[in-house]
């Protein structure tokens, strides 16, 4: 039988972080009840269905998704409708309640912020310790114009406000052409839906058809494509340097190659203690970098603790990925991370783009220049096809694609 991964259209193999999770995935949540809405002394709760009394527990939440789906009008669409409870569908029964925005703050860690005018070697000594601990960072002072930041998330709310009608042209899961616009990638395949809308768009090594890019977002996402190659090479350097080897030794990789643009809109939830924004992740590629507009919602795992990251107008978000913390041998962290549902009436806008190797068919696993007899080697070595298969067919929880390749687990 045809695995899923293989049924991909070559530009879906291209290679999607978690919360982009194609359609396509081979796995499925239909033995999971999903929790149905009821009204209790006028209260809407969740309540689980019980599979047993029920032998197909999730038709009718099927066909709540499809409905959904099929109206092509998002969740930003649902709220302009004026929708006061979340369809059940989006309800995450299985993790605690969000607190209220008030009590969220106050943790005793923060995201660190590190001003790229700073000597180059107090740079890399920053970024490093950054990256081996939190696995995120904001940069203040860097090369990208405000312009162009402004620019790019401008052109993604500007998308989502149009009318329904204009952008349900846009609507779909089909990535064939580099492009698509959907609520969750991954809307068929996770156990339950988050509360945003997404235009993601492959940047390279092959662009989009741009002809089916928005209009609106098309100029944008040129010239932030420019921005992000050039910033993402500078960091890649300075990560090299903090590891100890070549400069260009991610370059070389083709690290900088493989690029995909996921612009996130998280509109008012009128239930955000009930779902989420995006579901805790970890994002698999190489290096993510992120803007965003100023609402708030970006968390970051620290032990048992969620730090948020507070947003800071014209800095850029960098976190880890997965294949980098296997590149580094375990000395970068690639660090889970969510997004809250948006309880504020101004919406969230986010724009990341992930890097990715572009040799797919080459062998990936710790350098072997950060390999001795003190420090041998976490990982053992894969094809990066490998790793992208693993990763569409792996369960949504976070940490198991690392894990598969710790050199612990080799059979
Ligand atoms: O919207 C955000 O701030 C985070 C997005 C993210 O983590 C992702 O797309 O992987
Ligand atoms: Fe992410």
């Amino acid at each position: 039988m045809m695995s899923s991964f293989q049924s991909l259209s070559s530009s879906h193999q291209q290679f999607l972080p978690l919360s982009l999770s194609l359609s396509a995935l081979p796995f499925h949540y239909s033995s999971i009840p999903t929790p149905k809405l009821h009204f209790c002394n006028k209260k809407l709760v969740a309540k689980m269905s019980n599979p047993t009394l029920n032998p197909n527990p999730n038709s009718d939440r099927l066909k709540e998704l499809k409905e959904f789906d099929e109206s092509k009008i998002g969740v930003k669409g649902l709220v302009d409708k004026g929708l006061t409870t979340i369809p059940g569908f989006f309800i995450h029964p299985s993790e605690p309640p969000t607190p209220e925005p008030k009590t969220r703050h106050g943790y005793k860690h923060s995201i660190p912020v590190v001003d790229f005018s700073t000597p180059r070697s107090t740079l890399v000594d920053q970024i490093h310790q950054a990256s081996t601990t939190l696995g995120f960072f904001q940069i203040i002072n860097h090369s990208v114009p405000v312009e162009a930041i402004n620019r790019i998330v401008g052109s993604i709310k500007t998308f989502n406000e149009q009318p329904d009608e204009v952008k349900m042209k846009y609507y779909s899961r089909d990535m064939s052409r580099g492009v698509g616009y959907s609520t969750n990638f991954d809307l068929y395949n996770s156990r339950d839906a988050s509360w945003r809308d997404t235009l993601q768009m492959r940047l390279g090594p092959t662009p989009p058809d741009w002809e089916h890019v928005p209009e609106v977002c098309r100029d944008a996402a040129i010239q932030w494509d420019k921005e992000v190659v050039k910033i993402g090479e500078e960091l890649m350097g300075l990560l090299c340097e903090g590891l100890g080897v070549k400069e260009d030794r991610l370059k070389e990789l083709s690290c900088l190659d493989a690029r995909i643009m996921a612009a996130h809109y998280y509109p008012y939830c009128p239930q955000p203690e009930l779902t989420k924004g995006l579901t805790p992740h970890t994002d698999p590629g190489v290096l993510t970098v992120l803007v965003q507009n100023e609402v708030a919602g970006l968390q970051v795992k620290f032990g048992d603790d969620w730090v948020d990251l507070e947003p800071i107008p014209g800095a850029i978000i960098i976190n880890i990925g997965d294949i980098l913390q296997i590149i580094s041998n375990d000395e970068y962290k690639s660090v889970e991370h969510r997004v809250l549902a948006n309880p504020f009436q101004e919406p969230r806008v986010s724009v990341a783009v992930f890097f990715n190797p572009s040799q797919r068919e080459n062998s990936f696993g710790p350098l072997p220049e950060l390999i001795s007899d003190e420090k041998p080697a976490v990982y053992r070595e894969f094809i990066f096809m490998d790793y992208m298969r693993r990763f569409f067919s792996k369960e949504l929880d976070g940490k198991t694609l690392t894990n598969y390749y710790r050199v612990s687990n080799q059979i």
